[in-house]
């Protein structure tokens, strides 16, 4: 996308672009070179020469390139967007951004996996960053959060421990970016708190279809505060438009070898054609009063509020509309930081975000290089900065004046405080909470339930769901060595939900467990993937042409579905054409889990390839609607699928095209019985 300068952060960040085009290559001093492929050096095949500052500065540039990856989140996609509120929100907070419906305020969004590095692969099963960053004309705010509701811990102090057991282990840097060994589970078995965020991780929301179908939360309860100063506890929730949507585990395991970048790649191609992801922002909103009226504790980030009990207030949109021009300078260099807040949102005593508003700070001290990677373009503010900060590393202003301290008198006493002033408009000022107590190193009592919600999650769940769960505990169990850890797991399960715990120990050849918990019975539908918005805008359809495919016949179903927001790619036995297609991928390079869905659209022709038969088997495995168009049948019988649900035929044209566009749209095929079908 050009840069257009849409908003005050592009303006800001034109001013820092530089593109190449017509220029001469220069020395970092700006001095012309001649020639950047041959060193200096004595005579043709004499030594290089020291006095070569041409090649001394390329080599001394490219030994420092690379920069610390984040010890955790290394591997990220970033994009730039805007949010604008749906109405004043001034009863509740005093946040400038949230008070003007006319106002747009620009964002930059990082998305990320939690334990793989920077190189590793997007389809892992693992936790998804959602952070954006707010530039706000009151400074910028800070929402930095994940797609899971819940975290693993509930005191930031442990974040180390259980950031180290998830990542490779010490020894030998195994498993790359995998939760499946024994040090996370060893680590799980010990730590009860885990367990409401170890349910989440064993579903299927912890393998994303798409960064655009997925949930974000600001886990912590966080405050509101009006112009009064009045609190009001608040849950930050972003809803992906398009609905909530996930991968199959199998699928995931191939698409780590066909596309590494599966994720990334989707965020960046749909933002390019124009299709921008959209977010709503809502709020669960806790008045003060009502602060001990749940069954948990609203500190504790193990906990979800259930919907049904409070329900989300929509209150705002966020479009994703810009790719970056420089992964380095801005999804890299991006830094975010829960401290950053701007008046009007406030924390609360969260043990774990606490911690947190220290921690994010800090680590960009060592990541970016000093203290000054605010000037960053990237993370500079729009709204002016100003105080007595100076030096340090990379310090980029030329600060002109006589004075860098506060009070002074010599500098006229700027940059005034509001205090100075009188005038306290839009300064952030702290909610004034009366705290007590004594000083004490304990987990506060109100922390203590594990399971309740753990449970609530699983009862939440329809079938397939419970059936993805289960299997997911054996696949990470069955990567565990110890027997011991994966015992006590099963233990730790029985207090979640005796049938799952009996699964569980039967896939891993352990006896029954006597379940002697009772369950709770209670759910809450809302946490359940099953009924989402439908649409298949977006979706992507490997279209299986061969020569012998009668034109007549795809043309306009292909022209219907693509009419309906559809990206299909005609994949054929050869590049070039088939039929009369211009051809997209060639099957030996495509495969069907880089597809949503697949419209088997050739003839008797694509019978012998086994990787036409093969991507409607295995798409099949992966509960993905299948579409059949007449002459097609016979790849269809080589296939042999055992049976037909979600699977679209009987004619062409339109009616056939809104049929399969509606399968299409239902995501997945659960009632499609594939635990015996190999694929
Ligand atoms: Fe964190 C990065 C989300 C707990 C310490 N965290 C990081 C990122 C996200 C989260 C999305 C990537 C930001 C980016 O894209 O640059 N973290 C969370 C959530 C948490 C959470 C939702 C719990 C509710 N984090 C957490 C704790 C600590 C940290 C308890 C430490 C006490 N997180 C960090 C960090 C990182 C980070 C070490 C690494 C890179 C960075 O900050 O910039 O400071």
């Amino acid at each position: 996308m050009p840069a257009d300068g849409g908003n005050d952060k592009q303006r800001q960040l034109d001013q820092y672009r530089v593109r190449e085009d017509g220029t001469r290559y220069t020395t970092d001093q700006g001095t012309g070179v001649e020639d950047t492929d041959n060193s200096l050096s004595v005579g043709d095949r004499g030594p290089t020469l020291l006095e070569d500052f041409h090649l001394r500065e390329k080599i001394t540039r490219f030994d420092h390139e690379r920069i610390p990856e984040r010890v955790v989140h290394a591997r990220g996609s970033g994009a730039y967007g805007e949010f604008q509120v749906y109405e004043s929100l001034s009863e509740l907070t005093c946040a400038d951004f949230l008070s003007d419906p006319s106002l747009v305020t620009p964002t930059f969004v990082r998305f990320s996996t939690v334990a793989g590095e920077r190189g590793s692969s997007d389809t892992v099963r693992d936790v998804r960053g959602f952070a954006t960053k707010f530039y706000t004309r009151q400074g910028n705010y800070d929402l930095v959060g994940n797609n899971f509701p819940v975290f693993p811990i509930q005191d930031g102090i442990k974040f180390l421990d259980f950031v180290h057991s998830v990542k490779p282990e010490p020894r030998n840097q195994i498993p790359q970016a995998q939760s499946a060994h024994d040090t996370l589970w060893d680590f799980v078995q010990l730590q009860p708190e885990t367990m409401h965020f170890i349910m989440w991780l064993m579903s299927d929301r912890s393998i994303p279809r798409s960064y655009r179908m997925m949930q974000g939360f600001g886990v912590h309860t966080f405050r509101f505060v009006n112009a009064q100063g009045k609190g009001t506890f608040v849950k930050f929730h972003w809803r992906p438009k398009l609905g909530t949507y996930s991968l199959v585990w199998d699928e995931v395991l191939r698409l780590q070898g066909n596309d590494p970048d599966f994720n990334r790649r989707d965020l960046w191609d749909t933002i390019e054609r124009g299709d921008f992801p959209e977010y709503e922002l809502c709020v669960q909103l806790v008045a003060e009063e009502d602060e001990h009226k749940f069954d948990f504790d609203l500190l504790d980030s193990s906990k979800i509020i259930p919907e049904e009990e409070v329900p989300l207030r929509p209150i705002g949109t966020m479009v994703l509309n810009r790719n970056p021009q420089n992964f380095f300078a801005e999804t890299e260099q991006v830094a975010f930081c829960t401290a950053n807040i701007v008046p009007g949102i406030d924390f609360t005593n969260d043990p774990l975000l606490q911690a947190r508003n220290f921690s994010y700070l800090d680590t960009q001290i060592t990541r970016l290089g000093g203290p000054n990677h605010q000037q960053i373009p990237i993370n500079r503010p729009i709204a002016p900065v100003h105080n007595d900060h100076r030096d340090g590393f990379h310090q980029h202003m030329i600060h002109d004046s006589d004075t860098a301290y506060s009070k002074n008198s010599i500098g006229g006493g700027c940059p005034a405080t509001a205090a100075d002033t009188g005038n306290m408009e839009g300064v952030f000022r702290h909610y004034q909470e009366q705290v007590s107590g004594e000083v004490i190193r304990r987990r506060s009592p109100s922390f203590k339930d594990h399971y309740s919600q753990a449970t609530l999650f699983w009862n939440s769940m329809a079938g397939w769901e419970k059936t993805h769960i289960v299997n997911a505990f054996l696949f990470e169990l069955g990567h565990v060595e110890r027997r011991s850890i994966k015992e006590k797991v099963v233990e730790r399960l029985v207090n979640v939900d005796g049938d799952l715990a009996r699964q569980v120990a039967q896939g891993l050849g352990f006896p029954p467990p006597d379940a002697t918990v009772p369950n709770h019975g209670r759910s809450s539908p809302a946490l359940s993937m099953d009924d989402q918005p439908r649409s298949v805008a977006t979706r992507q359809i490997a279209v299986l042409v061969g020569d012998q495919s009668d034109s007549g016949v795809v043309g306009p179903v292909l022209e219907a579905l693509r009419g309906r927001g559809a990206i299909c790619d005609v994949i054929a036995p050869h590049e070039g054409t088939a039929a009369t297609f211009e051809v997209d991928k060639q099957l030996s390079a495509a495969t069907s889990v880089l597809y949503d869905a697949v419209l088997a659209a050739g003839g008797q022709d694509l019978v012998p390839d086994g990787y036409a038969v093969q991507f409607v088997r295995e798409a099949f495995k992966h509960g993905k609607a299948i579409g059949v168009l007449p002459g097609a049948e016979p790849l269809l019988e080589a296939a042999n699928l055992p049976g037909r649900q979600g699977v679209v035929d009987g004619g062409a044209g339109d009616d056939f095209a809104q049929r399969f566009a509606e399968a299409v749209a239902a995501h997945r095929h659960w009632d499609r019985d594939v635990a015996a079908f190999p694929a």
